[in-house]
């Protein structure tokens, strides 16, 4: 036997052992298309030049954005800015907490327009009793109109120094059918029950409360509500404490033909007496509800559990779904959900999990899981993932989802960097595709002052638009409410998106194309760097295309498109393709040679 060429064969075999090992380690969120390219013009059996390409709509979401959109038409651009955050309430003393938000169209003298509304629970009347408030913007959240008082007028303060109920915890829906508003929220009363559930009703305007009950005196504390409807009915979920430490029960209520809300009924169906808190809750267009809330039968650190009912079916306790866990099993724990529906038919559920990476150690994640089939099987993403949280004390907290239109899915959460400091921060990011992949986070608040207290609330229209609104002291001692609206009136001033190519082995990268409209006083270059046998190259920036790649040979080519402007036009990104020569072909003249 030639020893020569057993020794090349073996090189040979080991080389295609290297190439399956990495093509097994190919990143899970950049999964490039890889086509041949006319290798029958190429010199034979030495080198096989094959280019990767982005410019489909497929091809652009494999990427991560950052203030950029991707389109459906297969291109990416700069993405509307969101508004400067603002100070929704009044400037009057003592705090404001528990935002919720939401929006109505309200016509005048023909022309339609967005109206977006928040929530709040506001002590200016009485420290320790707080009374719940409303605010209005009818221009995408940059500025709010003067707050009105939805409840109470009671004024502890005042002669004959009344006893007051306190207001915690407003939720507040548009109904569809109508467009009036209806405002639930937990009540403390004076004679010491820790909590009943009551609504008001407003006309579109949202001026004056007229309509105004309750929807359950049941002994022990109820509190949480949130709202949703559809259509005509109007869906109120909330914690009932009356059994246990906490069970999830839900009320509905027609306006039109029903003379009250319905007696509660009970969602979760756990009889361990564990506790089941923080509901959210989706009404599709078709009337089917959809609920997750945290719940401690399996876990006492919190798991997301989710159950539904459908519509036309009775209504009465037993007839929600078995609850289905949502959250890993193996995290420490998965608690402060939100569930959204969108006009696709398509359900999104977001929560927060902590991820143990060692006895004494952890990571953050914030998780949405989507759902096509009403809730029988979920498709889970992490949105972004808090490494080494606990090395810094740093946490994510309560994620709010928002469906702009099927295309475009918006998360905000909170982050605190650091636990023991007094610092905290909302982001977002968005899904073009319906939450397989997801944007880099960007932060909303302007100053690093947001009340960890805080959930933040995120709003979304059909029309593109969002608000997220939340609890920031950056005024002092007193937390106000503060919020931002998507979309501005310009581009984002930078942004980037950022792909990789990896074809499955070190190759020799050639040259680097790009196509693209760049519009006077905006901006485009390409970044590229190699994942080389040493770890990543340098960045090279280019400014015209085409170009011929000096990194030389690596496993993986990064690609970054750096988009500037001025703020009113933007480049728009067509499609990129990167050659390269596949090394693996290398060894194969060497083998023919050794004969
Ligand atoms: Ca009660
Ligand atoms: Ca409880
Ligand atoms: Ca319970």
């Amino acid at each position: 036997m030639n020893t020569r060429r057993l020794h090349i064969g073996m090189v040979l075999i080991a080389c295609l052992l290297l190439f399956g090992l990495l093509l097994s380690l190919q990143p899970a969120w950049a999964q490039p298309r890889l086509t041949a390219s006319a290798p029958g013009n190429l010199p034979a059996a030495t080198t096989a030049v094959e280019s990767w390409t982005v410019e489909s709509w497929d091809d652009f979401v494999q990427g991560v954005p950052s203030n950029v959109a991707i389109h459906a038409l297969g291109n990416a651009t700069l993405d509307w800015s969101w508004w400067p955050d603002g100070r929704v309430n009044a400037p009057t003393a003592q705090s404001k907490f528990s935002p919720r938000t939401t929006w109505a169209l309200s016509t005048t003298g023909g022309v339609t327009q967005t109206v977006w509304l928040t929530v709040w629970a506001d002590e200016r009347q009485a420290d320790h009793s707080p009374d719940i408030f409303i605010a209005q913007s009818v221009n995408g959240g940059r500025t709010w109109l003067p707050d009105i008082l939805i409840d109470d007028a009671c004024d502890p303060d005042d002669a004959p120094y009344p006893d007051c109920p306190g207001h915690f915890m407003p939720d507040i829906t548009a109904r569809a059918r109508d467009g009036s508003l209806w405002v639930v929220w937990q009540q403390e009363e004076i004679d010491g029950d820790a909590g009943n559930i009551y609504y008001a009703a407003s006309g579109a305007s949202g001026a004056t409360w007229p309509v105004k009950g309750a929807i359950t005196n049941a002994a022990g504390k109820q509190h949480w509500p949130r709202i949703a409807n559809s259509g005509a009915t109007l869906y109120t979920i909330w914690e009932s404490e009356r059994s246990d430490d906490g069970d999830i029960l839900i009320a509905r209520y027609n306006p039109d033909t029903d003379g009250a809300w319905s007696a509660p009924i009970t969602v979760s169906d756990d009889t361990t007496g564990a506790e089941q808190s923080q509901p959210a809750l989706a009404a599709d267009a078709a009337g089917n509800l959809y609920a997750v809330w945290t719940d401690e039968r399996s876990d006492d650190d919190g798991a997301v559990y989710f159950s539904r009912w459908l519509s036309g079916t009775t209504w009465a306790d037993g007839t929600w779904s078995a609850a289905v866990q949502l959250s890993a099993a193996d995290v420490d724990w998965g608690i402060e959900p939100d569930i959204k529906a969108s006009p696709d038919g398509s359900i999104y559920a977001a929560w927060m999990e902590r991820v143990p990476t060692d006895p004494a150690t952890y990571d953050f994640q914030i998780v949405v899981a989507h759902s096509t089939d009403q809730g029988a099987t979920w498709t889970e993403t992490v949105v972004n993932r808090l490494y080494d949280a606990s090395a810094t004390n740093a946490f994510y907290q309560a994620p709010s989802l928002g469906v702009m239109n099927p295309g475009r899915i918006l998360v905000a959460w909170l982050h605190s960097p650091d636990s023991q400091a007094a610092t905290s921060d909302i982001l977002a990011a968005v899904s073009f595709d319906r939450s397989a992949h997801w944007s880099l986070p960007r932060r909303l608040n302007a100053a690093s002052t947001v009340d960890v207290d805080s959930f933040p609330a995120v709003a979304t229209d059909r029309a593109g638009g969002a608000v997220v609104a939340w609890q920031d002291y950056r005024l002092g001692a007193d937390t106000h409410i503060f919020a931002a609206g998507y979309p501005a009136d310009r581009y984002a001033l930078r942004g980037s998106y950022q792909v990789a190519a990896t074809p499955g082995g070190q190759v020799t990268w050639a040259t680097l194309v790009w196509t693209a409209t760049v519009p006077a006083n905006t901006g485009l270059s390409l970044s590229t760097r190699v994942y080389t046998t040493t770890g990543w190259s340098d960045w090279i920036t280019h400014t015209v295309s085409p170009v011929t790649l000096t990194h030389g040979a690596g496993e993986i080519l990064h690609v970054q498109a750096n988009f500037t402007s001025d703020g009113f036009g933007t480049p728009t990104l067509d499609g990129i393709q990167a050659t390269y020569e596949s090394s693996v072909a290398l060894y194969l003249p060497l083998l023919m040679r050794s004969d």
